[in-house]
């Protein structure tokens, strides 16, 4: 186990205030995951699946309040208000550690407290950072286990140093009026509870790797970001790595793990997966930005995740994985969900475990159900995936979901101009998160509900890296796969033909390619995207990399009322970029 003196005391706090019957350290060893596997199942915390259509997997169902992130429920305590800034829901922290305290109160009692060390990175990279969750959730600890690196390496990695993120993770009565997911970035310590859902209670992944190391982050001098990473290797065998800020369930796991459409794959090309949904990045001894995936497995969304979608993805969660909230199917004892295939099964449990078939008419996976599936089943897994080095950046791309507006793609002119393009990000809702789903909202870098300190603070880090890094930083795009026509159909195919942006946007970065300058950035010249096999006529194209000044000039109202929003941090050069781009526009 450890010595580590820091690290007991804080337990023994922990548990003195939860009062746990017992307390089990999580050591990685297999056979310890195994009972706890059996004991879950016998409390129907998880439902074993059919063994030899999927080994090794497990379905679980939460409370039907219980589903996505809670935003509203989410904070940040710093001490001073505006270290949280107007974006945030803010807590001051002791009046957070006297609310939640209250919550945890005994809240353990009758229960086990696990205590799972974990590492975010290869252990020992010097991107990694290691984290303790204190959890009664066998759930959470399955997850983790999958998500992470779990176990006594870690610990033997942390030592006695106090470097770790303390993560105390309760359900309490999963009682919805009495659910916080708070954190203390300047206690590098996270307290959730009253939920069993994924993003609020698997601390490691939004509430450490984001919002706690963003924090971090600006600290340090490196980034932590909602990115996913993939490396597109050409017919002549060298790779380049591409990193991709969408907001939740705007499209990072299928790009992740594209598959390039026939008549690339023919030539040669390939896609490989570092990462599907956070990035940390950091300059390298060359001078160039490179980016590690911080986690070990996929959380992925699960509907319209098929074998012409996300074959990847679907094989990597054949075994394993964990299903939460999709259907059961009870003719073979294995899972289904909306778009896996067009044969719902007749005899079948929806995601609250009610008997269920598709005539009913109602959906019977949650919208946000998900796997939870180890990278190493990922048959596009990069071979740099636990490079402790990470790869090199060439480009990095924002996109939203954006019916009108945004085109296919652009680039921006400059790093500063680039970071104005994320800055301004918008895209509408999803079922990631509780609340109304298709709303546009801002949604700066994909990071609105993830930053862990002020965001015009964040944008003033995005420009010192910039400084810092000079001409070697990565060229910045925007993309988006979602503009429709006047009939609410999508203009673009997506999924694998989004290969041919990539090709373009990495042909831009080496200057291979021209490009027409609008007033919000290059565009492609209409026959520089590749359209040999697919059914985009060239009118349609045209239409994807239209502009249209009237909507941009009405959205630059909304771009103001959103800086105003943020006050005063806002970086003045990005108000300048505002002012270019109102200029270019009228
Ligand atoms: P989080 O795990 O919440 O961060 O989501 P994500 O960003 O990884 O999104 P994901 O790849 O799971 O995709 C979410 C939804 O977008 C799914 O319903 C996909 O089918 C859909 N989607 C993904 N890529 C495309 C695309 O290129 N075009 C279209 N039209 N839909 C897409
Ligand atoms: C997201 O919502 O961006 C996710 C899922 O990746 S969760 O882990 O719930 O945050
Ligand atoms: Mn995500």
């Amino acid at each position: 186990m450890t010595k580590n003196k820091m690290l007991l005391s804080w337990i023994e706090e922990m548990a003195a205030l939860t009062t746990p019957d017992e307390i089990v350290w999580i050591t990685g060893d297999s056979e310890q995951l195994d009972q706890l596997r059996q004991q879950a199942i016998a409390t129907g915390e998880l439902y074993k699946l059919n063994e030899e259509k999927l080994p090794d997997c497990y379905l679980h169902r939460t409370a039907v309040n219980d589903v996505a992130r809670v935003e509203h429920r989410t904070f940040i305590c710093s001490r001073r208000e505006i270290d949280a800034g107007p974006t945030n829901n803010w807590m001051a922290p002791k009046e957070a550690y006297e609310k939640l305290g209250k919550i945890f109160n005994k809240s353990m009692k009758g229960r086990t407290m696990y205590v799972i060390p974990y590492s975010m990175g290869p252990v020992g990279s010097k991107f990694s950072k290691i984290g303790i969750e204190l959890t009664d959730s066998i759930y959470v600890v399955m997850n983790m286990v999958i998500m992470t690196r779990v176990g006594n390496d870690v610990l033997d990695a942390l030592g006695n140093s106090n470097d770790f993120v303390r993560g105390l993770h309760g359900k309490a009565d999963i009682d919805e009026e009495n659910r916080y997911i708070c954190h203390f970035p300047e206690d590098n310590t996270i307290w959730s509870v009253n939920s069993g859902y994924g993003g609020n209670v698997l601390l490691g992944k939004k509430c450490f790797a984001l919002r706690i190391a963003s924090y971090q982050g600006k600290n340090e001098n490196w980034m932590a970001e909602h990115m996913l990473i993939l490396g597109v290797e050409y017919p002549n065998g060298e790779t380049k790595y591409i990193a991709a800020a969408f907001p939740s369930a705007c499209g990072k796991t299928n790009l992740a793990m594209l598959i390039p459409p026939e008549i690339f794959a023919k030539k040669g090309y390939k896609v490989w997966t570092v990462g599907d949904d956070i990035a940390w990045i950091r300059k390298g001894p060359d001078g160039r930005l490179w980016a590690i995936n911080p986690e070990n497995g996929f959380f992925g969304v699960a509907p319209g995740t098929n074998i012409k979608s996300n074959p990847n993805a679907l094989h990597a969660t054949e075994k394993g994985t964990i299903f939460t909230n999709v259907v059961h199917n009870l003719e073979n004892n294995t899972v289904w969900w909306e778009g896996l295939d067009k044969n719902p099964p007749t005899k079948a449990l929806n995601w609250k475990g009610e008997p269920w078939t598709a005539e009913s008419g109602e959906k019977g996976a949650h919208p946000n159900s998900r796997f939870t599936a180890p990278a190493t089943n990922c048959p596009s897994i990069s071979k740099e995936f636990d490079s402790p080095n990470g790869v090199p950046l060439s480009a990095m791309v924002f996109g939203g979901r954006r019916a009108k507006t945004a085109p296919l793609v652009y680039q921006s002119l400059d790093w500063v101009n680039g970071v104005f393009v994320g800055s301004i990000m918008a895209s509408e809702t999803t079922a990631a998160a509780s609340g109304a789903v298709g709303v546009v909202r801002r949604d700066p870098m994909a990071m609105l509900p993830f930053c862990g300190y002020n965001m015009g603070d964040y944008f003033q880090h995005w420009l010192n890296i910039g400084k810092d890094v000079g001409d070697k930083v990565p060229k910045i795009f925007h993309v988006n796969w979602f503009r429709l026509d006047d009939e609410g159909h999508f203009l673009w195919p997506g999924f694998g033909e989004n290969l041919r942006v990539l090709l373009w946007i990495l042909d831009r970065c080496e200057d291979k390619v021209g490009a027409v300058e609008t007033p919000i950035g290059y565009l492609p010249k209409p026959e520089d995207i590749n359209l040999e096999g697919i059914d985009v006529t060239e009118e349609t194209l045209k239409e994807l990399l239209s502009v249209d000044k009237e909507l941009w000039l009405e959205d630059t109202v909304r771009i103001e009322d959103f800086y105003n929003k943020i006050g005063n941090t806002v970086p003045k050069e990005l108000r300048n970029e505002l002012t270019k781009l109102k200029k270019k526009l009228s």
